[in-house]
Protein backbone atom coordinates (compact mmCIF):
# COMPACT_ATOMS: atom_id res chain seq x y z
CA UNK A 1 0.00 0.00 0.00
CA UNK A 2 1.65 3.58 -1.11
CA UNK A 3 2.28 5.67 1.91
CA UNK A 4 -0.08 8.57 0.83
CA UNK A 5 -3.11 6.00 1.71
CA UNK A 6 -2.07 5.83 4.79
CA UNK A 7 -2.30 9.63 5.16
CA UNK A 8 -5.43 9.60 3.56
CA UNK A 9 -6.87 7.02 5.99
CA UNK A 10 -5.60 8.71 9.32
CA UNK A 11 -6.94 11.66 7.55
CA UNK A 12 -10.27 10.71 6.32
CA UNK A 13 -11.07 7.43 8.60
CA UNK A 14 -11.21 5.16 5.38
CA UNK A 15 -9.76 3.84 2.54
CA UNK A 16 -11.50 2.37 -0.80
CA UNK A 17 -9.25 -0.41 -2.23
CA UNK A 18 -10.40 -0.87 -5.64
CA UNK A 19 -10.56 -4.43 -6.50
CA UNK A 20 -8.88 -5.66 -3.81
CA UNK A 21 -10.10 -9.50 -3.98
CA UNK A 22 -9.83 -10.90 -7.68
CA UNK A 23 -13.10 -11.15 -8.85
CA UNK A 24 -12.90 -14.60 -9.26
CA UNK A 25 -12.60 -15.54 -5.76
CA UNK A 26 -15.36 -13.00 -4.55
CA UNK A 27 -17.62 -14.83 -7.98
CA UNK A 28 -17.38 -18.11 -5.60
CA UNK A 29 -18.72 -16.61 -2.81
CA UNK A 30 -21.58 -15.27 -4.45
CA UNK A 31 -22.41 -17.93 -5.72
CA UNK A 32 -22.73 -20.00 -2.29
CA UNK A 33 -24.33 -16.79 -1.37
CA UNK A 34 -27.25 -16.76 -4.30
CA UNK A 35 -27.53 -20.95 -3.76
CA UNK A 36 -28.55 -19.68 -0.21
CA UNK A 37 -31.02 -16.99 -1.28
CA UNK A 38 -32.73 -19.42 -3.52
CA UNK A 39 -33.41 -21.81 -0.93
CA UNK A 40 -34.94 -18.84 1.21
CA UNK A 41 -36.47 -17.77 -1.59
CA UNK A 42 -34.86 -14.34 -0.84
CA UNK A 43 -34.27 -13.33 -4.50
CA UNK A 44 -36.36 -10.58 -6.16
CA UNK A 45 -39.97 -11.36 -6.45
CA UNK A 46 -39.52 -13.91 -3.84
CA UNK A 47 -42.42 -14.17 -2.46
CA UNK A 48 -41.54 -16.72 -0.25
CA UNK A 49 -39.25 -14.72 2.06
CA UNK A 50 -39.99 -15.25 5.68
CA UNK A 51 -43.08 -13.12 6.70
CA UNK A 52 -41.54 -12.84 9.99
CA UNK A 53 -38.54 -11.05 7.78
CA UNK A 54 -40.59 -8.95 6.16
CA UNK A 55 -42.96 -7.39 9.34
CA UNK A 56 -39.44 -6.21 10.33
CA UNK A 57 -38.03 -2.88 10.73
CA UNK A 58 -35.25 -2.66 7.22
CA UNK A 59 -32.68 -2.18 9.69
CA UNK A 60 -33.05 -5.48 11.44
CA UNK A 61 -34.18 -7.65 8.41
CA UNK A 62 -30.44 -7.41 7.14
CA UNK A 63 -29.36 -9.11 10.89
CA UNK A 64 -31.96 -11.53 10.44
CA UNK A 65 -31.25 -12.23 6.19
CA UNK A 66 -27.88 -12.96 7.04
CA UNK A 67 -28.20 -15.55 10.22
CA UNK A 68 -30.43 -17.50 7.89
CA UNK A 69 -28.29 -17.66 4.88
CA UNK A 70 -24.92 -19.87 5.72
CA UNK A 71 -21.61 -19.07 4.25
CA UNK A 72 -19.09 -21.70 5.28
CA UNK A 73 -15.35 -20.71 4.39
CA UNK A 74 -16.02 -16.66 4.03
CA UNK A 75 -13.56 -15.46 6.44
CA UNK A 76 -10.69 -17.40 4.77
CA UNK A 77 -12.18 -16.31 1.70
CA UNK A 78 -11.96 -12.53 2.47
CA UNK A 79 -9.63 -11.67 5.47
CA UNK A 80 -6.52 -12.94 3.70
CA UNK A 81 -3.17 -12.17 4.84
CA UNK A 82 -2.89 -9.18 1.93
CA UNK A 83 -5.75 -7.82 4.22
CA UNK A 84 -4.46 -8.42 7.18
CA UNK A 85 -1.01 -6.89 6.28
CA UNK A 86 -2.95 -3.64 5.07
CA UNK A 87 -4.57 -3.58 8.37
CA UNK A 88 -0.96 -4.15 9.88
CA UNK A 89 -0.02 -1.39 7.72
CA UNK A 90 -2.39 1.34 8.64
CA UNK A 91 -2.50 0.18 12.50
CA UNK A 92 1.54 0.73 12.53
CA UNK A 93 1.15 -3.02 14.59
CA UNK A 94 0.07 -6.37 14.12
CA UNK A 95 -3.80 -7.19 14.96
CA UNK A 96 -4.76 -8.43 18.41
CA UNK A 97 -7.70 -9.92 17.52
CA UNK A 98 -9.63 -10.31 14.52
CA UNK A 99 -13.30 -11.03 14.65
CA UNK A 100 -15.21 -13.55 12.70
CA UNK A 101 -16.69 -12.32 9.34
CA UNK A 102 -20.14 -11.63 9.26
CA UNK A 103 -22.58 -11.01 6.18
CA UNK A 104 -24.14 -7.95 5.83
CA UNK A 105 -26.92 -9.08 3.29
CA UNK A 106 -30.05 -6.44 2.51
CA UNK A 107 -33.09 -7.95 1.20
CA UNK A 108 -34.10 -6.01 -2.81
CA UNK A 109 -36.65 -3.36 -2.34
CA UNK A 110 -36.48 -2.01 1.16
CA UNK A 111 -38.26 1.39 -0.46
CA UNK A 112 -36.33 4.84 -1.50
CA UNK A 113 -33.16 5.73 -0.78
CA UNK A 114 -32.79 8.63 2.06
CA UNK A 115 -30.68 10.11 4.57
CA UNK A 116 -33.44 10.23 6.79
CA UNK A 117 -34.07 8.00 9.73
CA UNK A 118 -30.49 6.40 9.63
CA UNK A 119 -29.06 4.73 12.17
CA UNK A 120 -25.81 6.31 12.86
CA UNK A 121 -23.54 4.62 15.53
CA UNK A 122 -19.79 3.22 16.57
CA UNK A 123 -19.14 -0.11 17.61
CA UNK A 124 -16.86 1.26 20.06
CA UNK A 125 -16.27 3.64 22.71
CA UNK A 126 -12.55 5.31 21.75
CA UNK A 127 -11.10 9.44 21.61
CA UNK A 128 -9.70 10.86 19.18
CA UNK A 129 -6.67 10.95 20.23
CA UNK A 130 -5.92 7.71 21.44
CA UNK A 131 -4.13 5.38 18.92
CA UNK A 132 -5.92 3.69 16.44
CA UNK A 133 -8.32 1.31 18.28
CA UNK A 134 -9.06 -0.80 15.34
CA UNK A 135 -9.93 -0.89 11.59
CA UNK A 136 -13.34 -2.72 10.53
CA UNK A 137 -13.36 -4.24 6.79
CA UNK A 138 -16.25 -3.75 4.52
CA UNK A 139 -15.96 -6.48 1.51
CA UNK A 140 -18.11 -6.14 -1.88
CA UNK A 141 -19.10 -9.14 -2.60
CA UNK A 142 -21.15 -7.96 -5.23
CA UNK A 143 -21.31 -4.93 -7.43
CA UNK A 144 -23.61 -2.62 -4.79
CA UNK A 145 -24.73 0.41 -6.87
CA UNK A 146 -25.30 3.69 -5.67
CA UNK A 147 -29.01 3.56 -3.37
CA UNK A 148 -28.27 -0.57 -3.22
CA UNK A 149 -27.85 -0.59 0.91
CA UNK A 150 -24.25 0.07 1.09
CA UNK A 151 -22.84 0.82 4.42
CA UNK A 152 -22.75 4.52 4.93
CA UNK A 153 -20.03 6.18 6.86
CA UNK A 154 -19.14 9.76 7.68
CA UNK A 155 -15.39 10.59 7.00
CA UNK A 156 -13.75 12.51 9.73
CA UNK A 157 -15.89 11.92 12.35
CA UNK A 158 -13.13 10.21 14.37
CA UNK A 159 -11.79 13.50 14.67
CA UNK A 160 -14.88 15.04 16.52
CA UNK A 161 -14.11 16.39 19.83
CA UNK A 162 -9.98 17.37 18.98
CA UNK A 163 -9.26 20.45 19.06
CA UNK A 164 -10.00 22.23 15.96
CA UNK A 165 -12.68 20.09 14.86
CA UNK A 166 -16.37 19.96 15.91
CA UNK A 167 -17.65 18.48 19.13
CA UNK A 168 -19.27 15.45 19.21
CA UNK A 169 -22.53 16.92 20.02
CA UNK A 170 -22.32 19.15 17.20
CA UNK A 171 -22.28 16.55 14.92
CA UNK A 172 -24.49 14.51 16.43
CA UNK A 173 -27.05 17.51 16.47
CA UNK A 174 -26.24 17.57 12.90
CA UNK A 175 -27.66 14.61 12.25
CA UNK A 176 -30.81 14.94 13.90
CA UNK A 177 -31.53 18.16 11.57
CA UNK A 178 -33.89 17.56 9.36
CA UNK A 179 -33.11 19.53 5.52
CA UNK A 180 -29.64 18.76 3.57
CA UNK A 181 -27.66 16.88 6.00
CA UNK A 182 -24.88 16.44 3.23
CA UNK A 183 -24.58 20.25 3.37
CA UNK A 184 -24.96 20.68 7.41
CA UNK A 185 -22.29 17.65 7.19
CA UNK A 186 -19.89 19.47 4.82
CA UNK A 187 -19.62 22.95 6.83
CA UNK A 188 -18.13 20.46 9.72
CA UNK A 189 -15.48 19.21 7.51
CA UNK A 190 -17.49 15.59 7.38
CA UNK A 191 -17.91 13.89 4.10
CA UNK A 192 -20.58 10.93 3.57
CA UNK A 193 -18.77 8.26 2.24
CA UNK A 194 -21.55 5.13 0.11
CA UNK A 195 -19.68 1.60 0.60
CA UNK A 196 -20.82 1.25 -3.09
CA UNK A 197 -18.66 -0.27 -5.88
CA UNK A 198 -17.62 -3.25 -7.63
CA UNK A 199 -17.34 -7.12 -6.24
CA UNK A 200 -13.79 -7.26 -4.52
CA UNK A 201 -13.68 -4.17 -3.57
CA UNK A 202 -12.75 -3.19 0.21
CA UNK A 203 -13.29 -0.44 2.53
CA UNK A 204 -10.76 -0.29 5.23
CA UNK A 205 -12.03 2.10 7.93
CA UNK A 206 -11.09 3.42 11.44
CA UNK A 207 -13.77 1.79 14.32
CA UNK A 208 -14.42 5.38 15.29
CA UNK A 209 -16.33 6.10 12.33
CA UNK A 210 -19.57 7.01 12.65
CA UNK A 211 -21.67 4.35 10.11
CA UNK A 212 -24.85 2.89 9.65
CA UNK A 213 -26.88 0.44 7.19
CA UNK A 214 -28.96 2.28 4.08
CA UNK A 215 -31.70 1.45 2.54
CA UNK A 216 -31.11 -0.94 -0.54
CA UNK A 217 -33.46 0.64 -2.86
CA UNK A 218 -32.48 -1.79 -6.30
CA UNK A 219 -33.36 -5.02 -6.75
CA UNK A 220 -30.33 -7.03 -5.88
CA UNK A 221 -30.05 -8.40 -3.00
CA UNK A 222 -27.28 -6.63 -1.12
CA UNK A 223 -24.34 -8.67 -0.54
CA UNK A 224 -21.47 -7.39 2.11
CA UNK A 225 -19.62 -8.86 4.38
CA UNK A 226 -17.05 -7.14 7.55
CA UNK A 227 -14.65 -8.46 9.99
CA UNK A 228 -13.73 -5.94 12.90
CA UNK A 229 -9.81 -6.45 13.60
CA UNK A 230 -8.16 -4.42 16.57
CA UNK A 231 -5.20 -3.69 18.18
CA UNK A 232 -3.60 -3.64 21.75
CA UNK A 233 -3.14 -0.45 23.74
CA UNK A 234 -0.44 -2.25 25.01
CA UNK A 235 2.40 -3.15 21.83
O1 LIG B 1 -25.45 -3.23 7.36
C1 LIG B 1 -24.57 -2.38 7.28
O2 LIG B 1 -24.13 -2.01 6.21
C2 LIG B 1 -24.04 -1.72 8.55
C3 LIG B 1 -23.08 -2.58 9.24
C4 LIG B 1 -22.68 -2.03 10.59
O3 LIG B 1 -23.20 -1.08 11.09
C5 LIG B 1 -21.62 -2.72 11.29
O4 LIG B 1 -21.16 -3.77 10.83
O5 LIG B 1 -21.18 -2.21 12.34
Amino acid sequence: MKSFQGALFVDKGYLRLEGFHPQKQVAGVRQKLLDELKRLKAVPGGKGLPGSLQRLPLFQQIGKLSALVKAPGLHEALVTPGLIDCVTRLGGRAPSAIQDTQLLLSPPSQGASTLEGLNWHVDIAARPQDPLPGVQAFFLIDDVAPGGGATLALAGSHRAGAPGQPSAARLREALKTPGDLARNLEQLGIGIVEMSGRAGDVFLMDLRLLHTPSVNSTKNVRMMATARCFFSRNT
